[in-house]
């Protein structure tokens, strides 16, 4: 099934200049960029971002974090996209992620861990509509695509 997964890359990620090395791993795997920005997140987008984590004691230093510069936000669209991002980006704690993954690769510390994707359809969606509009989203055809 054909998936649209939402995906973010953090400001550590940003301030070290790895934006291409990880952006690449999605390309790799066959999947398509269909919308993609590099904003500021404001303060309502963090928290409506991390809801389901809001009584959590690590809470306040995650939102910080992800305050703390620009992030990239992004829609990765192909085929089982929800699961093949997950799967490029590792565990989330990036001492238990695969070394291969980008949080095996280029993290240390669990709230610092480079990237996110969401973990379902459902939450795709919901995560992808806080910081973007359906028209941002485009609609083209990748060479080779019909191969994946
Ligand atoms: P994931 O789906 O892999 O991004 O993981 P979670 O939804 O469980 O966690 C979301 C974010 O919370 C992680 F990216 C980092 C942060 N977090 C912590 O800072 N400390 C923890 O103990 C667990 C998660």
């Amino acid at each position: 099934m054909i998936e649209n997964q939402f995906v973010m890359i953090k400001p550590n990620a940003i301030k070290r200049g790895l934006i291409g090395r990880i952006i690449e791993k999605y390309e790799n795997k066959g999947l398509k960029i269909v919308a993609l920005k590099i904003i500021q997140m404001k303060e309502s987008q963090a928290q409506a971002l991390y809801q389901e984590h809001e009584k959590k004691d690590f809470y306040p230093s995650l939102v910080d974090f992800i305050l703390s510069g620009p992030v990239i936000v992004m829609i990765v669209r192909g085929p089982n996209a929800v699961q093949a991002v997950r799967q490029i980006n590792g565990a989330t704690d990036p001492l238990e992620a695969d070394v291969g993954s980008i949080r095996g690769k280029f993290g240390l510390t669990i709230t610092k861990n480079i990237v996110h994707a969401s973990d379902s359809r459902e939450n795709a969606e919901r995560e992808w509509r806080i910081f973007f509009d359906e028209q941002e989203i485009v609609n083209y055809s990748l060479i080779g695509e019909n191969e994946l």
